[in-house]
């Protein structure tokens, strides 16, 4: 009986262990999909993909195509784009499989593909969920997290043969312990260390990032002790060291971490412990009113390196949103940037600015995108972002735009300003014209729109 169940529990845990995607990825024609419900830029998402060693799905073929547009329908119930992996190439034409459907290249550099199976170009910045494809492995073989297949009897043998230890981090009979809810307490006492070294990996969902705080550590000199990550191409990442750094907080740069210990002296009681919680890093769609709103960063996500933060804006179809930047303190090291697009592919590059500027956009919607590689603590940004809608500067303020018109322009633009209504497609760009040109005069003052 005994020999019986223990063939049943080794039968589920193979079964577990060894499927040929990993947990979350589907499997289908030989490849691993993960639908991501997550918004990042296009090269944000294919750099998540790259930390489990896939990419951007690219569709090579009609079945292909189907499979992608029938999952998203399902996974991504509030978007209607997602990013693929095509993108603008070298030869400055788009490279991909397009089911007779190829999209127009004018409208932006990135691809992406909707849930009926139509492709679209947008700019690269703009944040989307992603889909991230690499190869399934084989029948005997364990999928490591990097996308390398080994061999499955090398799991949990004490080697790294996945090279990002992937197939060593769930072997608590080798001293290593897998957490993956969102927050928990791991402590650490010298009598469950039965090994010279244990390790203890966290891994939380896509998006999400590790706040490690060590409450007790008393790991001495004799002894090893590391925190770090893995980020693409197996290329490991020290996070810190409670021994060596002035602050007993962690910030992740991905949704890994690892702490590794080794004993080498004979320890008594608690040798560490520490509380992690996790958080989403949002790429929040905002719904811009009359009333002006505040957009500041939270000081939490400003603790993590390689951190991209989007908000996009949107205003009721027809009318104009206007920034108000009232603070910006920001780094010009290493990669950072900061944009803002608000108008028909207007972007300001923020690098260098602070203090009050106001941005007007000829759309009705705003994009602010921003990425620091470093975890620079020193970020602050606090704007307001307000509508103005078609009849407040129709109405209220026709006076005043057309005594500013006149002032440096024709006639011309007074008739067709009457004629608004008669010839719609004229007034649209006129309008835009106007709110450019009221955008770069100085003396009107936005807050009394
Ligand atoms: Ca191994």
């Amino acid at each position: 009986m005994a020999r019986i169940f223990l063939g049943l529990l080794f039968l589920q845990i193979f079964t577990l262990v060894y499927s040929q995607c990993r947990d979350g990825w589907q499997e289908q024609f030989g490849n691993c999909y993960v639908f991501v419900n997550v918004r990042r830029s296009h090269n944000g998402g294919a750099s998540i993909c790259e930390r489990y060693g896939s990419k951007l799905a690219n569709p090579k073929n009609v079945s292909e195509l189907n499979y992608l547009k029938e999952t998203a329908a399902n996974e991504f119930k509030n978007a209607n784009h997602f990013w693929i992996g095509y993108s603008k190439g070298q030869n400055n034409d788009l490279d991909g499989y397009w089911n007779n459907s190829k999209p127009n290249l004018s409208e932006g550099n990135c691809v992406a593909m909707n849930n009926v199976g139509l492709f679209m170009v947008d700019n690269c910045f703009w944040q989307h969920f992603f889909v991230c494809q690499r190869k399934a492995c084989g029948q005997n073989e364990y999928s490591c997290i990097n996308g390398d297949c080994i061999d499955s009897n090398y799991v949990c043998d004490g080697n790294n043969d996945c090279n990002d230890f992937s197939d060593e981090i769930h072997c608590t009979n080798r001293g290593s312990y897998f957490y993956n809810s969102l927050s928990d307490k791991i402590s650490v006492n010298a009598s469950i260390v039965q090994f010279l070294v244990c390790w203890f990996t966290i891994e939380v969902p896509i998006g999400y990032r590790i706040i490690m705080e060590f409450q007790l550590y008393n790991v001495t000199e004799y002894d090893w002790f590391v925190i770090f990550e893995i980020k693409k191409n197996n290329e490991i990442s020290f996070i810190g060291d409670p021994n060596l750094s002035d602050t007993n907080t962690f910030y992740s740069r991905n949704n890994f971490v690892i702490v590794g210990y080794g004993r080498y002296h004979n320890a008594e009681g608690t040798l560490f412990d520490f509380n992690y919680t996790s958080i989403a890093i949002p790429s929040p769609i905002l719904q811009a009113t009359s009333d002006p709103q505040e957009l500041s960063f939270s000081e939490s996500w400003m603790m993590f390196p390689d951190l991209e933060l989007s908000w996009k804006i949107e205003a009721a179809k027809g009318s104009a949103i206007t920034l108000q930047l009232f603070e910006l303190v920001f780094p010009n090291t290493g990669k950072n940037s900061f944009y803002i697009w608000y108008g028909d592919d207007m972007a300001v590059n923020l690098t260098d600015s602070t203090g009050n500027q106001t941005f007007t956009s000829n759309t009705s919607e705003v994009f602010i995108y921003f990425y620091s590689e470093n975890d620079d603590r020193n970020v602050k940004l606090n704007l307001t972002y307000q509508m103005h809608t078609r009849a407040n500067l129709t109405n209220t303020y026709l006076r005043k735009l057309l005594k500013l018109l006149s002032k440096n322009s024709s006639l011309y633009w007074r008739r067709n300003w009457l004629n608004w209504n008669k010839y719609s497609k004229l007034s649209r760009m006129l309008r835009r014209r106007w709110i450019l040109e009221i955008s770069k005069t100085e003396h009107l003052d936005f807050g009394t729109f």
